[in-house]
């Protein structure tokens, strides 16, 4: 009976709906069908590299609904193959598949049936995790799940499997799943089988914790900048009830330190025992960002040179309590102190709206996360030449007419979106709990075609310019000898300022124009302004001047009205840096020459040199973003090698680079492939840990074969708690 039934509902998702456009292969369809495509048939051999069958699947069908691959010739399902692709609801695997590689139908959120061919082989890590519509999966044959394979599946309610005994699953396949809400269907006599196989069992009974003991030396990340103490004391016993008492002013961290607790203890049995107690307090003589962390048998003391110091206390015991991640957390963590503080001032990451927009949801999100590792900084790129992101009360056409349009490169999806001041505000407050600074860019004078969308007067010769639609570098630059343009920044600055209380406001400056600022050269209005300037010829470092002179004025207005620092993407053009200002070296090779300018300048300088920093690049061969503007790949061993320090030690021609100059490291995340929430996350890590270790350890403490040592609880971590992270890891593929 239950066979039939299995055979029933195995016909009944094979059932796709009769509209498909049915072709070979994805080369058949032109673009526009591509994009217009809801059911899509293929039949025939199924490419899986490159810009494959899969990858047009993913990211050119961007509205698929369904897909029949019943018919196709695909024994092997690629890696991230239908990654994160939230609008498809049916599936049918090839008759012929063998393996599912990780993270394949990664948050395929609206599929809600699928059934496993009897062929397939293996399903790696993660190739189903947060299909959390999924309410019931067939399984004929036997195929091993790998680790986190249906992690988070919370919709799961029925699983029918025809094999007597269970397949080989890892313990987490079904990791996230209450015990109790999936019926298991399996064939008659079996029931016993399945109830005691590993990786089955936790979804008929909860599995109780084991009172395993944190090892401290393999769960903190950023390694602290100073050695672990253990003192010999008896362990603290993480399950009983904690009670917190913190001194006045630490009302958030108190909120933070209940939350980490109920996240990490939730669901497990309360140990018997005297309350465990949680001190938190200051200690103006610390660095503000420095904490102190005592364990012991009665609870935890933390100590921090300021809120963001206890907080940072805070990050660090939940990296205890979750121990190697072998289970959401450990019951003891052993007797210990622990003295920290960062390397470097600031921390950040940046990620770009403008090219693929993302919603404010997902920027809490993404906040939430970089404090873990103790980030400190999110630098928001919200204007380029493909979107204007904020909303500027004065000139509501910015976001009116240009925050909408079609299409990023091949993808022809439409792309819209913009942040209302309340909602930058409602972040930057959000955020502030976090310890995190929000960071607006507003790029000048190149990057603007959105600007110069809506007010052509900006660019020389007033020219009526479309949204850019594609990846590159624009010609269109604003004018410098238009008065307007100098009207229209002071505008959208002063509106900024008043939004985004950081004291940094970024004014991009990088790649403007391509030819370099040849537009500028016939204009009578800059022709006009250089007489004045007194400068004479149109070679490039005489233009150049012209963006000196903007450059100069805006970032006067901004110290001096606003009280901001202005920071900006370092080009060797500039021969001087104005005083106050931060520079970011974003260059591949050209860290040195930004960094020798900053000192010579007594300027101070962020490290975001795209050899190490760029994590919108690949980080394997055949990683996403699979197609792509010739991005080189970007290593984790790469990303960790960054030393801020770039080898100016103090017997080098800047010997007080890093104690005076050295502001901190960022790592970007240009968003011209990221077309998802997901793929941010993907794109972002795990490298992002290597960063914030390279941004917070000092360089005599760091070491890549600890740090891949102490990634892996890391990584399990994150796969248990849901958060994306390149698909290569599981490979290990990443050196
Ligand atoms: C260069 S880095 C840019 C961005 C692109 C990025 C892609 C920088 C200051 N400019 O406009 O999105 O490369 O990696």
């Amino acid at each position: 009976m239950k066979r039939l039934s299995a055979l029933i509902l195995w016909m009944v998702c094979l059932t796709m709906p009769l509209a498909a456009q049915t072709v070979r292969r994805m080369a058949d369809l032109d673009a526009a069908a591509k994009a217009d495509a809801t059911h899509i048939a293929l039949t025939g051999t199924l490419s899986t590299a490159g810009n494959s069958d899969f990858r047009q699947l993913r990211d050119l069908c961007w509205q698929l609904e369904s897909l029949d691959l019943s018919r196709a010739d695909c024994p092997t399902i690629p890696r991230c193959a239908l990654h994160s692709r939230h609008a498809l609801k049916r599936l049918a695997l090839p008759d012929n598949v063998r393996q599912i590689d990780a993270q394949a139908f990664y948050a395929c959120d609206a599929l809600t049936d699928v059934c496993l061919p009897p062929g397939l082989d293996s399903i790696a890590p993660e190739a189903f995790a947060g299909c959390s519509a999924l309410t019931t999966l067939t399984i004929h044959g036997r195929p091993a799940l790998g680790p986190f394979a249906f992690a988070r599946c919370t919709g799961l309610r029925r699983i029918i499997l025809n094999s007597d005994v269970p397949p080989v699953a890892d313990a987490t396949a079904f990791a996230g799943i209450a015990a109790g809400q999936v019926r298991l269907v399996v064939p008659r006599g079996s029931e016993d089988r399945y109830a005691r196989a590993e990786g089955w069992r936790t979804l008929m009974q909860a599995v109780p914790l084991p009172a395993d003991t944190c090892r401290p030396e393999v769960c903190l990340l950023p390694a602290p900048s100073s050695p672990i103490v253990r003192h010999g004391g008896s362990p603290l016993s993480v399950l009983r009830k904690w009670r917190i008492k913190a001194e006045d002013g630490l009302d958030n961290e108190v909120r933070q330190a209940r939350r980490v607790l109920a996240e990490r203890t939730a669901g497990a049995k309360r140990a018997k025992g005297p309350d465990n107690i949680l001190t938190l307090a200051t200690d103006s003589t610390m660095p503000a960002e420095a904490y102190h962390i005592y364990i012991h048998a009665r609870g935890a003391d933390i100590k921090g040179g300021s809120a963001a110091g206890v907080f940072y206390g805070v990050m660090t015991l939940d990296q205890l309590l979750r121990g190697d991640a072998g289970n959401p957390m450990c019951a003891y963590v052993p007797a210990l102190t622990l003295d920290d503080a960062p390397r470097t001032a600031m921390r950040e990451l940046m990620v770009d709206p403008a090219r693929i927009f993302i919603p404010l949801p997902v920027l809490k999100d993404f906040v939430v996360e970089m404090a873990r590792w103790k980030y400190n900084a999110l630098h928001l790129h919200l204007v380029d030449d493909q979107a204007w992101r904020i909303e500027i009360k004065r000139y509501p056409e910015l976001t009116q007419q240009a925050s909408e349009r079609t299409g990023m490169d091949d993808m022809l999806m439409p792309i819209s979106g913009y942040y209302t001041q309340d909602e930058m505000r409602e972040l930057v407050r959000f955020a502030a709990d976090y310890h995190v600074d929000i960071i607006p860019e507003i790029e000048m004078p190149g990057h603007e075609v959105a600007a110069i969308h809506c007010f052509p007067q900006l660019t020389c010769g007033a020219k009526e310019v479309p949204i850019r639609t594609t990846c590159g570098v624009s010609n269109e630059l604003l004018c410098p000898g238009e008065p307007f343009v100098y009207e229209f920044l002071g505008n959208v600055l002063g509106e900024l300022a008043a939004v985004f209380p950081s004291p940094y406001v970024h004014l991009g400056g990088d790649e403007a124009g391509n030819p370099a600022l040849g537009c500028w050269t016939d204009c009578p209005k800059c022709r006009a302004l250089k007489r004045r300037l007194g400068i004479d010829g149109d070679r490039r470092e005489d233009n150049w001047r012209l963006q000196e002179h903007l450059f100069n004025s805006i970032i006067d207005t901004l110290r001096t009205k606003h009280g901001k620092t202005p920071m900006f993407w370092y080009e060797t053009d500039f021969k001087r840096i104005p005083e106050g200002c931060i520079v970011f070296a974003w260059r591949h090779g050209l860290t040195a020459a930004a960094i020798r300018a900053a000192v010579a300048n007594d300027a101070r300088i962020m490290l975001c040199p795209g050899e190490h920093c760029y994590l919108d690049y690949p980080m394997a061969g055949g990683d996403m973003p699979e197609v792509n503007w010739g991005m080189p790949i970007t290593s984790l061993a790469q990303t960790y090698r960054l030393d801020p320090a770039w080898g100016f030690g103090p017997a080098s021609d800047c010997p007080t680079f890093e104690e005076r100059h050295l502001a901190g490291v960022a790592g970007t995340l240009w968003s011209e492939c990221i077309n998802s929430p997901e793929r941010l996350y993907y794109q972002a890590f795990p490298r992002a840990l290597a960063l914030a270790e390279a941004g917070w350890t000092p360089q005599a403490r760091r070491d890549a074969a600890d740090f891949d040592r102490r990634l892996q609880a890391a990584l399990r971590d994150m796969a248990r708690r849901g958060i994306c992270r390149s698909a290569v890891t599981w490979q290990q593929a990443a050196h």
